[in-house]
């Protein structure tokens, strides 16, 4: 066998000095010669495929592996020194994580990519076609899982002691298709290939009750106490992925459950020969953990969810315990050791099973207990949309959760206790307050439950904490206005322009040195280069390059031929009416109609880019994609404009693409109705790479405008204060129509079946839904939309001003990056420090 060969080679011809072997040890070696050997050895010992019948993702299964290996001795070696030290952890609990792929991410923060380049390059493979074929964990619906995601990078990277806990979800986000213009759902199976970067923690495993009741008991001292019989038990077992940080030793744990049937078989029904019935509860208890939940669905009855919930809680609060018992601290000492983040309601109920643990399981009084619960949470809130508030009906929670429904009623009495010794005769106040809803079916308010449990509670960036004060937690704020705050979002630079962006990353280098990545501030020092010709004309190099990548991926995906010479003016995110990526259309018919009507009109060239699923079940949503591809294929196939617009939708957008589309943009489209998008970090993303912002006053973008300057940003749309008294007002989107034939026009040409082969009934709901009810305000903010897409176009036409806008808006990005947000929560919320790891 040839591959023998490469590691006599290498052996001889290296120095025999302890660093030399050490640099040539195949598990820990990070020189291309270790690597090399490493991935042959892979190939043969842990995947078995014969030389001739290896593919690209043989390569990337053993390559994995190998990194693996590097990772594994920073990993123990973290853990030993957390342990050894007895340092604060933080525990960021949460549903979802949206890690995408890890290769080239851990590559990239171990500081081998070249040498993994060179190591495959020798053995015929092509890194970049091996990265390809990773199948991204989705275990995440978009932003709020990509946060956490980003989070634990920053945490990695900045040395603090964290967890991520989570849900091994078997399907994770559905793969998106597009047939007919329609999205097609097809599942997720991310884990049939295997997956080489977890390991399986079988000895890590804690037992789940569900349902049953609860009954009194007396303990050995006397003491009524109660326990829950539960109906049914389900095992949680760990898997452990490595994350980690950049450029430091410290690597992290995400430490996601999976559920399983306590034992395999029920062996009282096996014996009794109903084997159905045993065979029967191992599928039940797997359950929990197979799919993950499509956000913007109504959660009604989704009793499965809330066991999911549960489910990962109680089995991470149980882990926090254990540890806490093998290092022998004190249970009395535990908000001491670990903060506890609730990453939105999802993890809430464990405000009530840490009660549940510390009173029924540690015998801890419930004054003590209730202390230590307040003292460990931090409560995160990420949305304001009311029908995203989580609320579980009673007799669910009931069913599911006796014992926490008995605890979230104590907790309640209390609490209102408090409310009313706080705002005497208040009663309105008290009603509103409550853990429990009473009007219509009664219900159990997470939010609340989270709100209460927890000592610091905090938005996402500056508007949305504010308007979360004013409106949905408005009684909490005036109860504890100290408990409430902001930590405006942030995402990694290290995934979302070193790795994704590596021809700015060769710029930046050399322009900035390497420190860039882990100090996000020191981009200003690009602020001089911007009126520099050679160095804009470097900027417009990397751009157009990373354009032509973007035209690729889109031919070969869409048939879509671009030029990268356009304007790329680009919208990617999840698709909800509230992104208004309806506004978006209009404006494209809006283009249209004008050049059809006007042949002698020129505009400046534009490509327009979608990208974003729709959940399941959101009508509307998927109207939007299909009007999104009816329009594109119009506009696309007509001479009379196609020449100077095209428009294509990007199928199945998940972090793979997102690394290619970033990159590329000339404009980012962040367009929410005021008030709606609590941050947004797609915007953060694209201004990183050097895209222009056309965005309202919503979210992060406000924040992006202050630092960016206003003049390099293309703002437009009525503010969050105008929207609220409009909707107070009655908002009366048919006298926009009637006051503005242009806009009359294009609704009119949708609904006329002109992009729908004459079918006038595919975009009625659409079109009816704008005109009757616009629950989002497009037609009130259509005319200064367009009107603020000319001063784009107008100011794209000065190649050298857009360019120099460009570098400043990279150059001012510093404040987004995840490791500001990172130190924020640590030093204002989890008083966590950083750790030294040595090798
Ligand atoms: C989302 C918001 C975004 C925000 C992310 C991360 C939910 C519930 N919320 O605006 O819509 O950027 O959270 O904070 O997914």
């Amino acid at each position: 066998m040839d591959s023998k060969v490469p590691l006599k080679q290498a052996k001889t011809a290296a120095p025999v000095t302890t660093k030399g072997l050490a640099e040539l040890d195949v598990r820990t070696g990070m020189q291309a010669a270790a690597l090399k050997q490493a991935v042959t050895d892979h190939l043969r010992y842990s995947i078995g495929r014969l030389q001739v019948v290896t593919t690209p993702h043989d390569y990337y299964y053993a390559l994995a592996l190998a990194v693996r290996d590097r990772m594994q001795q920073r990993w123990i070696n973290t853990s030993q020194t957390y342990f050894d030290l007895n340092r604060k952890i933080v525990c960021y609990l949460s549903a979802e994580f949206l890690m995408g792929p890890h290769l080239g991410n851990n590559l990239l923060n171990l500081g081998i990519e070249q040498e993994a380049r060179t190591a495959l390059a020798e053995l015929g493979q092509d890194l970049d076609t091996v990265l390809e074929c990773e199948e991204e964990p989705g275990l995440g619906n978009g932003g709020l899982g990509r946060l956490a995601a980003c989070y634990l990078d920053s945490l990695a990277t900045l040395q603090r002691p964290a967890i991520g806990y989570g849900i091994r979800y078997e399907f994770g986000i559905f793969d998106q298709e597009i047939h007919d213009g329609w999205q097609t759902e097809i599942t997720d199976k991310w884990l049939r290939y295997g997956n080489p970067w977890e390991i399986a923690k079988p000895e890590v495993v804690y037992y789940v009750n569900w349902g049953g009741h609860t009954e009194h008991y007396r303990d050995v001292a006397g003491n009524d106490r109660i326990r829950w019989v539960p109906y049914r038990v389900v095992k949680g077992t760990a898997y452990d992925t490595p994350i980690q940080g950049y450029d430091v030793n410290n690597c992290n744990t995400l430490r996601l459950w999976s559920a399983e049937a306590v034992e395999s078989f029920n062996f009282q029904a096996f014996n009794i020969g109903d084997y159905y019935q045993a065979v029967d509860d191992k599928v039940i208890s797997e359950t929990v953990t197979k799919v993950l939940y499509p956000n913007d669905e109504p959660q009604i009855g989704k009793r499965l969810r809330l066991g999911q919930q549960y489910f990962f809680v109680s089995c991470s609060l149980q882990d926090m315990l254990h540890i806490l018992d093998l290092v022998g601290v004190p249970i009395e000492n535990f908000a001491q050791r670990y903060a506890v983040q609730l990453n939105d309601t999802h993890p809430s109920i464990g405000v009530a099973e840490l009660m549940r643990l510390l009173v029924d399981e540690r015998q801890l009084d419930w004054d003590k207990a209730w202390a230590i619960t307040v003292q460990t949470f931090g409560y995160t809130n990420h949305t304001l949309l009311p029908e995203a508030l989580e609320t579980w009906p009673l007799s669910m929670f009931q069913a599911l959760l006796p014992r926490h429904l008995e605890i979230i009623y104590e907790i309640n009495r209390y609490f209102l206790d408090e409310v009313r010794a706080r705002f005497p005769g208040d009663d309105a106040r008290v009603a509103r307050m409550s853990l429990i809803g009473e009007e219509g079916e009664k219900c159990v308010r997470m939010a609340h439950l989270a709100t209460v449990g927890s000592h610091a509670i905090n938005g996402v960036a500056a508007l949305h904490s504010d308007l979360l004060k004013a409106s949905v937690l408005k009684d909490f704020y005036e109860m504890w206005p100290e408990r409430f705050g902001n930590k405006t979002n942030g995402v990694t630079p290290r995934r979302f322009l070193a790795l994704a962006n590596p021809g700015l990353r060769a710029l930046l280098n050399e322009a900035l040195g390497e420190q860039w990545p882990v100090d996000l501030e020191q981009l200003h020092q690009l602020e001089a280069q911007a009126d520099d010709v050679a160095f804009r004309r470097e900027w417009r190099a990397v751009k157009e390059a990373n354009k032509k990548r973007l035209a690729d991926y889109i031919r070969a995906h869409t048939g879509i031929e671009l030029d990268p010479s356009w304007l790329f003016d680009i919208q990617v995110k999840r698709i909800h009416e509230y992104k208004r990526q309806h506004l978006n259309v209009l404006h494209i018919v809006t283009l249209y109609r004008r050049l059809k009507e006007n042949p002698a009109l020129k505009i400046p060239p534009r490509a327009f880019i979608f990208g974003g699923k729709a959940a399941p079940g959101y009508f509307m949503a998927k109207r939007i994609i299909k009007l999104i591809n009816a329009v594109a294929e119009t506009i696309n196939t007509d001479p009379d404009v196609n020449m100077c617009m095209k428009v294509a939708f990007v199928p199945n957008f998940n972090v793979q693409n997102a690394q290619l589309i970033y990159p590329a943009a000339n404009l980012s489209e962040q367009i929410s109705t005021a008030g709606k998008e609590a941050s947004g970090t797609g915007n953060m993303k694209f201004m990183l790479n050097g895209a222009l912002t056309i965005g309202t006053l919503d979210g992060a973008n406000v924040e992006i405008r202050e630092e960016v300057g206003a003049e390099n940003f293309f703002l437009f749309g009525l503010t969050a204060e105008e929207v609220e008294r409009i909707k107070r007002e009655g908002h009366r989107p048919a006298d926009y129509v009637a006051s503005n034939p242009e806009l009359r026009a294009v609704l009119e040409l949708i609904n006329s079946g002109h992009f729908s082969r004459g079918n006038a009934e595919v975009f009625r709901p659409v079109v009816d839904n704008l005109i009757y009810s616009d629950p989002f305000l497009v037609l009130a903010d259509y005319a200064t939309y367009v009107a603020c897409q000319e001063r784009v176009s107008a100011a794209w036409q000065d190649k050298e001003n857009w360019t120099r806008m460009s570098i400043l808006n990279t150059a001012r990005s510093g404040k987004f990056s995840s490791d500001r947000a990172i130190r924020e929560y640590c030093d204002e919320i989890w008083n966590v420090q950083a750790v030294t790891v040595k090798l």
